[in-house]
């Protein structure tokens, strides 16, 4: 723990701490490989075990948290002196606006769904446990409410997640049939060339009586769905997991820069996967007091369909309010 401390300390980058931080709390990091080693361990000696990791990777993970504070605030620093603007310059050309990629993107994706009678549904960004995990099925120690994937109020509200707490809060308020999609800001402790720590997602539920709603409607409106989208691309389905679906399926479109062929976009696989989608849970429908009744619901990253359409390799661009951005889409 000493040695992880030390170099914690030592990073003079974020990008360093960055690298630091996936080598320490990472999917194939240090806690990782060690959480996976209590299982080889005695019965006796579990809990001990795991109790001193939690607190040491909680202890870390403060540290980390306030170097990066400190990181952050010497770039902020360094880019506001480098960035000087003279605001009395005069300037001839009259910039006229334009209209960002990702606004155009929502905006065709509710168009679809508005011609198909679906209602549009908002709710609050500051959620709390309920509405945006337990109510999704996503149980007490699911990683998805890990401290280094969800943005906490000291009240132990919460930014949102997901869109899933309007499907949970509509169907509170209203009785079946449902027919709807949410779009909107989520929110994710995330930071990378795909990963913006807010993004906006549009996801879908309908239900109505048990029967009536099929996987079999769910895969026949997101293939138009996607062919509206994207034109002529081929759909597939493949079985998934997710807590508040089952079954579950990702679904993939033939990689549209190389056409199938395999490229670096599409990871030379031919497919871009572009949706999760499933049945909703049992669960989830006890939670908000429904019965007898079926329905299918998926999920979708807004960004990733704007980076797919207009072609950008880095999503952090989208945020950044560098007016060049939107120069390129007028
Ligand atoms: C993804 C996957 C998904 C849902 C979202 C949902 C909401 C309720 C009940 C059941 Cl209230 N499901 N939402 C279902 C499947 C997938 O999103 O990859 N999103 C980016």
């Amino acid at each position: 723990m000493e040695q992880w401390q030390e170099r914690l300390e030592k990073s003079g980058s974020l990008e360093e701490l960055e690298n630091l931080r996936i080598e320490i709390f990472g999917k194939k990091g240090f806690f990782a490989k060690e959480f996976e080693k209590l299982k080889t361990l005695p019965k006796e000696e579990k809990p001990r075990v795991a109790k001193e990791l939690n607190i040491a990777k909680e202890r870390l993970f403060k540290a980390l948290q306030a170097k990066k504070d400190k990181l952050l605030a010497k770039e902020i620093e360094k880019k506001l002196k480098s960035e000087s603007i003279d605001v009395s310059l005069y300037s001839p050309k009259g910039f006229k606006g334009a209209y960002h990629p990702v606004n155009h993107t929502m905006d065709k994706i509710i168009e679809y769904f508005i011609s198909l009678n679906y209602s549009i549904e908002t709710g609050p960004l500051v959620e709390d446990d309920f509405y945006n995990f337990e109510a999704l099925n996503l149980p007490k120690y699911h990683p998805a409410r890990d401290m280094q994937d969800t943005f906490y109020f000291k009240d132990g509200k919460l930014l949102r997640t997901h869109t899933s707490p309007v499907q949970i809060r509509t169907m509170q308020k209203e009785r079946p049939p449902i027919r709807m999609i949410s779009p909107g800001a989520v929110f994710r402790r995330d930071y990378d060339l795909t990963h913006t720590p807010m993004f906006h997602q549009v996801e879908g539920l309908v239900v109505d009586e048990k029967g009536k709603v099929s996987f079999a409607n769910l895969k026949f409106i997101l293939e138009d769905f996607l062919h509206y989208m994207f034109g002529d691309v081929k759909v597939r389905f493949r079985p998934s997991f997710f807590p508040f679906t089952e079954p579950s399926a990702e679904v993939d479109i033939s990689c549209i820069f190389c056409k199938g062929e395999g490229c670096r976009v599409c990871s030379h696989t031919g497919w871009l996967e572009v949706l999760g989608c499933g049945m909703v849970d049992p669960n989830v429908f006890e939670a908000v007091g429904y019965k007898d009744v079926s329905g299918y619901a998926f999920g979708l990253g807004v960004e990733r369909f704007a980076m797919l359409i207009h072609q950008i390799p880095d999503l952090r661009v989208l945020f950044e309010g560098d007016i060049r951005l939107l120069e390129q889409f007028r």
